[in-house]
């Protein structure tokens, strides 16, 4: 596979951008190599720049659901550009914007519009504090929440990627605010509350982890942690910044039918443009400024192009068979993986929710960060160089999710667990 052009990008990038890349993970630091520079996508396919196509499993870490460049979507951007990109004053397709969530998303009575999901999460976090008047979070180990600072405790995505136990810059006075158990523990994160629960204003979880890989709630997890907020008064928040439109169109609160308090939401709501939302009961959301005093503000904020790529998105997804068909295609894959990984003799776990899917190189199974990370990662790394020679677009880590999108088509599934039968095989 020829990548003269991506390498040659990758050297001049890096004189001009920290580790040539402008989030950690793309930068294939895990897997070895040199990332490659995407010229153009389409559907379900991406094409570097030296003019390999391949299938994504990326899918630009899960916005794309309805696949690259939809043309409904492209439609919607360039009819709301032309109307101007920015207005700094609100407009009627934020509020359409915001009665879909709240019609989709059983738990959002009412809900804020933000410019990335880091920004839902540090914000529904703070909102939580002012209507708790309580200091301490817990979140679980190996979840991802975006970088805001109280958050990089033990997180999952670029930090177990390239394995930075605590990142510099976070000043401890804040970390010890953040308390963190294990994903799945209902015993560790008893006692936890046990201990702190007057000074606990939140638990904060993905409800289908899906940034230490793939995994899935125990059927006791998320209604255990229901019950226990509740009786303790402790808000519960559900990051669905990925599973949010994607396992079911009301997000993971929908398929497991668990209500938090409040949810974060971004990716998919944006189509592929920049966007985060935060909501939840309307008694909590009322504090936000200017209706209440809690103070989160955005110049981009409610962007209208941003809003019109989500509407158009999430009208798509709307139609009758669309997760149904994702099920069907995802499952598929997620099966030949398995049997092929079995057929080879490798050691390998799969687990899946709807179109997440992640695929462990360890006996399993894998419940937990401690469990993940049990992964043999060096393989992984094989696995996805083989992988990409055979035009399949992986994760450049083990610790985040295979995705699908409603372009991936049956042939597509097909080549590709032809594909890891082959590289399981050379493994
Ligand atoms: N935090 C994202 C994965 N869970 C990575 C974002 C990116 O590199 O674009």
């Amino acid at each position: 596979m020829k990548t003269t052009k991506s390498r040659a990008n990758f050297k001049i990038a890096q004189l001009a951008i920290p580790g040539g890349v402008n989030s950690p993970v793309r930068a294939f630091r895990s897997v070895g190599g040199d990332p490659l520079f995407i010229k153009k996508a389409k559907g379900a396919t991406v094409e570097d720049v030296d003019g390999n196509t391949f299938i994504d499993y990326v899918l630009s870490w899960g916005p794309m659901i309805l696949g690259h460049a939809n043309p409904g979507v492209l439609k919607a951007i360039i009819k709301a550009a032309q109307q101007g990109t920015s207005y700094g004053a609100p407009c009627q397709a934020e509020t359409d914007l915001a009665n879909v969530i709240i019609q989709a998303v059983p738990s959002i009575e009412q809900v804020r519009l933000v410019n990335s999901g880091t920004e839902a999460v540090m914000s529904a976090i703070r909102l939580a504090r002012a209507y708790t008047k309580r200091d301490k979070i817990l979140k679980f180990d190996g979840c991802y929440h975006g970088h805001a600072d109280h958050l990089l405790v033990k997180a999952g995505s670029g930090i177990a990627t390239l394995g930075i136990p605590d990142t510099p810059g976070v000043p401890k006075d804040f970390a010890r605010h953040t308390l963190t158990a294990p994903f799945n523990d209902i015993v560790a994160t008893e006692k936890l509350i046990h201990k702190h629960a007057k000074d606990l204003a939140a638990i904060i979880v993905e409800p289908v982890a899906g940034n230490m890989g793939v995994i899935p709630p125990t059927d006791e997890f998320l209604p255990w942690l229901r019950m226990i907020t509740q009786k303790y008064e402790i808000v519960l928040i559900f990051d669905e910044v990925i599973t949010g439109f994607r396992v079911h169109f009301g997000g993971a609160q929908a398929l497991y039918k668990v209500l938090p308090d409040l949810t974060c939401l971004g990716k998919i709501i944006g189509g592929g443009l920049p966007i985060g939302a935060y909501g939840g009961r309307k008694d909590i959301m009322q504090m936000i400024a200017p209706a209440g005093p809690v103070y989160q503000a955005g110049t981009l904020s409610g962007n209208p192009v941003a809003v019109a790529a989500g509407l158009e998105t999430l009208r798509q997804l709307k139609k009758p068979g669309v997760y149904k068909e994702l099920e069907k295609k995802s499952k598929t894959l997620a099966e030949g993986l398995g049997e092929s990984a079995k057929a080879a003799k490798i050691p390998y776990y799969q687990t899946r929710v709807g179109s997440m899917l992640g695929g462990f190189f360890t006996e399993g199974p894998v419940t937990d960060y401690t469990s993940a990370k049990k992964s043999n990662t060096v393989q992984y790394g094989k696995f996805f160089h083989g992988m990409l020679k055979k035009g399949v677009y992986l994760a450049p880590s083990q610790f985040e999710a295979m995705l699908l999108s409603t372009t991936h088509s049956d042939s597509m599934i097909k080549q590709t667990i032809s594909a890891a039968r082959n590289v399981f095989k050379i493994l």
